[in-house]
């Protein structure tokens, strides 16, 4: 709600202002209908008290309320709402600005309940997969085609734009740009199962330099594991097939039930915004995904000994 009156972006900028000219009109109207209510209220009670000519009177007061009625039932609302009306198409226009042929496209694909992210330029040999976060150069306008893999969702971050439907077979463009560097929030809007609520993005906003270098790194293959820890939780990741639904890039083979965990050491959080990252929570996950987000598409590993799920975790948690 705050992010709503907080934009961080043009195009956000333009939703609050329109917001607020609304709640503005809202309010005047409902000022000029209680003010005329009270003053109805008021010259009925002094009407009454002093009924000298009581004939003349109701004829006045016919008279008045017909005035009311065709002022403030219709000719005022009608003014008001058209004057608003106007205002909203004419700023509409400023929500949806065309896309400069060359702007690259992020793609951002919908699952339940997690976010699929890909960047794409094939000039530059650019291919990431990742998810649940999006990463942007500050000030600078990117589109993002956003489609879902399953059933309906919604696109919704509110510092940077307004709500947009994902629909499995279509591709919905919506322009973002962030003008401060930060972390901004984004939820899905549309409900689409128990996990509905547990579906969150972040949307990192970094300066031009940091991003690139941002975009590079999760643009090479995986790292091979550090420590004998770590590669004993490779060869764990490999025996226990999480490579059935998982990617990791450079250490076996491409699947895309669950998200790429090429980099996943690089993200904020796990699961969508439901955990923050970290050894701990990578190691609590694994064993019981169940528990921090019943209904997840990813079975619990629970039977896995203290030993396996620690070096599981170790080498996930290395994959920056
Ligand atoms: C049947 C498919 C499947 C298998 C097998 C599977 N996962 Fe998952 N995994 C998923 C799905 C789907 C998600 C996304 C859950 C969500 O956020 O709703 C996920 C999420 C994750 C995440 C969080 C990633 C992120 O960025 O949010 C990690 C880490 C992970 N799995 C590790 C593993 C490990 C380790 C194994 C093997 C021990 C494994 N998974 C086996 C489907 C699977
Ligand atoms: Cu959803």
């Amino acid at each position: 709600m705050n992010a709503v009156l907080a934009p961080a972006g043009p195009v956000a900028q333009t939703i609050a202002e329109m917001a607020w000219v609304l709640i503005v009109g809202a309010g005047l109207v409902f000022g000029l209908v209680m003010a005329a209510l009270m003053w109805a209220l008021g010259r009925r009670r002094g009407a009454t008290s002093a009924s000298t000519d009581r004939a003349a009177a109701t004829d006045d007061d016919r008279a008045a309320a017909r005035w009311w009625i065709v002022g403030a039932g219709f000719v005022l609302p009608l003014l008001v709402l058209s004057a608003l009306l106007v205002y909203t198409v004419w700023r509409t226009n400023e929500l949806t600005p065309a896309r400069a042929p060359q702007e690259p496209i992020v793609s951002v694909i919908a699952h339940l309940w997690w976010w699929e992210v890909r960047y794409r330029e094939p000039a530059r040999g650019i291919d990431v997969v990742l998810a649940n976060e999006i990463h942007l150069p500050v000030g600078r306008a990117v589109t993002l085609g956003l489609t879902s893999a399953d059933v309906i969702h919604s696109f919704w971050v509110p510092a940077l734009a307004g709500k947009i439907d994902m629909l499995p077979g279509r591709v919905h463009q919506l322009r973002v740009q962030a003008d401060r560097p930060g972390v901004y929030r984004g939820q899905c809007a549309e409900f689409c199962g128990e996990q509905h609520a547990r579906m969150a993005l972040h949307v990192v906003a970094q300066t031009p330099d940091e991003f690139e270098r941002w975009l590079q790194a999760q643009n090479r293959s995986a790292e091979a594991p550090r420590d004998a820890l770590a590669q004993r939780g490779a060869q764990v990741f490999a025996e226990q097939r999480c490579t059935a639904c998982h990617t990791v890039r450079g250490l076996g083979p491409v699947a895309s039930i669950g998200p790429d965990l090429t980099h996943v050491g690089s993200r904020l959080h796990l699961a969508a915004g439901t955990l923050p990252m970290s050894v701990a929570a990578l190691r609590a996950w694994i064993a019981h995904p169940q528990a921090a987000k019943p209904g997840a598409r990813m079975p619990s590993y629970d039977r896995l000994d203290d030993a396996s799920l620690g070096a599981l975790a170790a080498f996930l948690e290395q994959l920056k």
